[in-house]
């Protein structure tokens, strides 16, 4: 499940996503969304500086990769530590290990943050507030990805009903035409 080896010839670390904007080369999600906003898109897509909603803002596009994303990066690797090709008397040793940590710390973790965020959603349509930010456009991948394979469905509701006005987006449907469809369940 490893990056395509090329990207390392761009950046030391070689994970996606990337971009580089002539000599200059920005990696982390939200450090790229930072860099296009402030070159490219000034006064769009992010609060005004000082309101509670750029404080909303920032707190979320950190959230994102730094605390949601870790019991979902989690479920990813110890669903595949269950299916991977061992000798027949290793797999229930394999199996055992991945089913505790997934009881015991995992799905525990991955149910706080979701509860929490769902919680959140019904306070504001959007993460930063009223307005679409830039903060929707990170926190949709980790919400995309639970519910591909961390559990979401309809029993959150405020979660279903964000990711389907995310999805609905024109600016997504176009993003989704030029980059081509994925798939966060392989
Ligand atoms: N925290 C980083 C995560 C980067 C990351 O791990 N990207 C994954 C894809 S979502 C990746 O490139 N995985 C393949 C690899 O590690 O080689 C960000 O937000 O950009």
């Amino acid at each position: 499940m490893l990056a395509p080896p090329e990207l390392k010839k761009i950046h030391p670390l070689g994970k996606s996503p990337l971009i580089t904007d002539g000599d200059v080369v920005v990696a982390e999600s939200a450090a790229i969304i930072e860099y296009i906003l402030e070159k490219y898109a000034p006064g769009l897509l992010k609060p005004v500086a000082g309101t509670p909603d750029a404080r909303r803002f920032t707190y979320w596009l950190h959230y994102a990769e730094g605390s949601l994303m870790t019991p979902l990066l989690l479920t990813l690797i110890f669903s595949k530590v269950a299916s991977a090709p061992v000798p027949f008397f290793i797999k229930p040793v394999t199996k055992g290990i991945a089913a505790t940590v997934m009881s015991s710390f995992v799905t525990p973790q991955l149910k706080l943050h979701l509860d929490y965020v769902e919680s959140e959603l019904g306070k504001t349509k959007w993460f930063a507030g009223s307005e679409f930010s830039a903060a929707d456009i990170q926190m949709s991948f980790p919400i995309e990805a639970a519910e591909a394979r961390g559990g979401l469905n309809a029993s959150r509701p405020n979660l279903m009903k964000y990711l389907k006005a995310i999805k609905s987006r024109p600016a997504f449907k176009r993003a989704l035409e030029k980059g081509g469809p994925y798939d966060l369940m392989s």
